[in-house]
């Protein structure tokens, strides 16, 4: 199987294996794992924060930066896309308790205006803004980077505006690596930054958040409160270590692809995909041409070895990755070819 569901499916690599069973371990609630600790701080250190924490997965990771930064009652301003608001089981408000103001983007960007003129004012009336938060590279927009200026803007604002910023960098890597810019200079555009190990870096569990010592130590209170508190987590931290020292400039090699795919799918009849779209690993095709249903095309691709997602509407998303081989490339668009019904 030609497995282009998403980056999350990969396998982790035989040194990462060998990492894990030779993992110095202790218990992490006691602060006592020294594996996560090196975890910990190899993180903050390369995205230039003061302090990390490891968490289960991004979802984890976004939802106690939400609960760390809010209080009940505020309002959270998000792109309406955003993992964070669409994909996470309406969390913010069951666990936080805050209301979402979701904002239309452009490739996954909010208009700064918009998220200027969204942020309240003083006024009985209103709820307080409690969070902004930005998604880089943001995956509903196919892998789009938000550029660094923009970054700039957003943070500028939101200072100004004394409303902290959380930025979910699930893909922030594949930022860096797109725009050619080092991690760091996304990270200080926000006051948190989730980042995941188990994407395009290939680990098989586990992210980090990323903060202020301050708002670390508030935010490891309710990875606790959720069940986050893993014991000898430094099996899991081990193979995070080599996804963050070893496994960050091929992600390269995953963008290629995704560009070869995109180019190679856009000349099958009945199949459009914007190539110039595509700008990391993630390619997203509209299939509204090829003569069947998205769901019947998508289950046509499955019976030929290959398998991708539904992304919504007419629209059929592929994600390359660590597993994703080159001649995996040509076998899709070879697959897609002959499952199009359009000539
Ligand atoms: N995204 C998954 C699915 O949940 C959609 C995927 O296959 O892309 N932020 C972003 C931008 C993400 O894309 C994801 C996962 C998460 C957060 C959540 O990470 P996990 O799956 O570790 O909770």
């Amino acid at each position: 199987m030609i497995d282009l569901r998403s980056d999350t499916v990969t396998k982790p690599t035989q040194r990462m294996r060998q990492a894990m069973a030779q993992a110095e371990v202790g218990d992490d609630v006691y602060g006592e794992d020294p594996t996560v600790r090196a975890l910990e701080e190899t993180a903050a250190e390369m995205l230039g924060k003061e302090a990390g924490l490891l968490v289960t997965s991004g979802t984890q990771g976004n939802q106690i930066a939400v609960l760390t930064h809010t209080r009940p009652g505020q309002e959270v301003i998000v792109e309406a896309d955003a993992h964070v608001f669409y994909y996470e089981v309406g969390a913010m408000a069951a666990l936080a308790g805050v209301q979402t103001r979701p904002l239309h983007g452009v490739r996954g960007q909010m208009a700064i205006d918009d998220i200027a003129a969204a942020i309240r004012g003083n006024n009985i009336h209103y709820p307080e803004t409690g969070l902004i938060c930005l998604e880089n590279t943001h995956n509903r927009a196919g892998g789009a980077v938000l550029p660094l200026a923009y970054m700039e803007r957003a943070y500028a604002l939101a200072r100004r505006m004394g409303v902290p910023l959380h930025l979910d960098g699930a893909r922030l890597f594949n930022a860096s690596v797109a725009a050619g810019a080092p991690v760091r200079d996304f990270a200080a555009c926000a006051d948190t930054v989730q980042i995941c190990l188990s994407k395009g870096l290939g680990a098989p569990i586990g992210s980090l958040l990323v903060g202020t010592r301050d708002v670390i130590a508030r935010a490891r209170k309710w990875r606790k409160a959720l069940g986050g508190g893993m014991r000898q987590a430094g099996v899991i931290a081990a193979p995070g270590l080599i996804a963050l020292t070893e496994m960050v400039e091929r992600l390269a090699q995953d963008h290629e692809r995704a560009r070869r795919l995109a180019e190679g799918l856009a000349n099958v009849a009945g199949i459009a995909v914007d190539v110039s779209a595509v700008e990391t690993n993630i390619v997203v095709a509209d299939v509204s041409s090829v003569g069947m249903s998205v769901s019947e095309f998508v289950a046509a691709l499955a019976g030929c070895g290959v398998l991708a997602t539904e992304f919504g509407g007419s629209t059929v998303r592929f994600v390359t990755h660590l597993d994703i081989r080159e001649e995996d490339i040509d076998d899709t668009v070879a697959a897609a070819a002959f499952c199009s019904r359009a000539r």
